[in-house]
């Protein structure tokens, strides 16, 4: 289903490949990337079918604004009852945990607004670039509605639930700076002051991160924020068990004796 199309006959979800990356582009500008049940759905079906040689996904959107959250228009026009609004949560629930649990790792490329059902997409992603004009908030206070896309667990997780609380009541607008001190941003991306573009830097993190042993990679994405929820006695065996599991994986051997033999490069800064 990821094919719907836009109201110009385009896409609603760009999807390309560069080598092992898989490319995956939100193509609704004309409505700054506002999230409708169609788009949940393409999003949903592209994180359900991940080529098997895709080793890490960059998460993009067209236009300037990364995503303005829920489709206002659609809940207005439609007045979903409260048992309508549930399912389409629960949608939203099951195609972000497919982004946040499927294994493969996600590089999301932030800019303009990254606001409500915006903010918990990006908040499912494991890594977030923003470019420095990224701005973040929660403005479901204001519409009359909540949260409905997991932000409550996943951007609570992040920034803190209190903080959540605050973001919420107050309305408040972060600029890219202060969402990267609270986490919502991994890296700023200023190209005034000669950083490189974030969508060029993230495809590069994108790169780098599909170099590590796959199975490394399900194990990070797969294991860690599971463990957060589990008991420190369970988390700790839980960690044992994944690493008993993954270190079976094929080129484990190689990438060890690479490092024995002095082939491996080595930890350092600004590497
Ligand atoms: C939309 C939406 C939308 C824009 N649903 N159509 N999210 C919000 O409360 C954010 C609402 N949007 C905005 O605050 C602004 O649009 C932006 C800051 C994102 C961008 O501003 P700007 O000046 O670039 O664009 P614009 O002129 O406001 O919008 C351009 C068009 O996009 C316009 O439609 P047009 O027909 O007049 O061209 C807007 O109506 C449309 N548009 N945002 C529908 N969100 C699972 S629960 C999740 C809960 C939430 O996400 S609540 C937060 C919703």
């Amino acid at each position: 289903t990821h094919c719907k199309e836009n109201f110009m006959s385009e896409p609603i979800l760009l999807t390309s490949e560069q080598d092992n990356i898989g490319i995956v582009t939100l193509n609704m500008a004309h409505k700054r990337n506002a999230l409708n049940e169609e788009a949940i759905a393409a999003i949903d079906a592209y994180f359900s079918a991940v080529p098997s040689h895709i080793r890490a996904i960059l998460l993009t959107a067209k236009g300037d604004h990364f995503c303005a959250g829920l489709d206002l228009k659609e809940h207005h026009d439609k007045a979903r009852s409260g048992v309508e609004f549930m399912r389409v949560c629960q949608g939203w629930h099951r195609a972000f945990d497919k982004i946040q649990h499927g294994g493969i790792p996600v590089v999301a490329c932030l800019q303009g607004a990254v606001v409500g059902g915006g903010l918990e997409l990006a908040s499912a992603a494991h890594v977030r670039v923003a470019d420095s004009r990224t701005f973040f908030a929660l403005p479901e206070g204001t519409r009359g509605i909540f949260t409905g896309g997991g932000a409550t667990v996943r951007t609570a997780r992040i920034i803190s639930a209190p903080r959540m609380v605050e973001m919420m009541l107050t309305g408040r607008v972060l600029d890219a700076r202060e969402g990267r001190e609270l986490g919502l941003a991994h890296y700023v991306c200023d190209i005034a002051k000669g950083d490189t573009p974030a969508p060029e830097f993230a495809l590069t993190l994108a790169k780098k991160i599909a170099g590590n042993a796959p199975l490394s990679n399900y194990a990070i994405v797969s294991a860690i924020s599971r463990i957060a929820d589990m008991s420190a006695t369970d988390g700790l065996f839980t960690e044992g068990l994944v690493m008993a599991m993954i270190q079976q994986g094929d080129d484990v051997q190689e990438r060890l004796g690479d490092f024995v033999n002095k082939k491996a490069h080595k930890v350092q800064l600004n590497a």
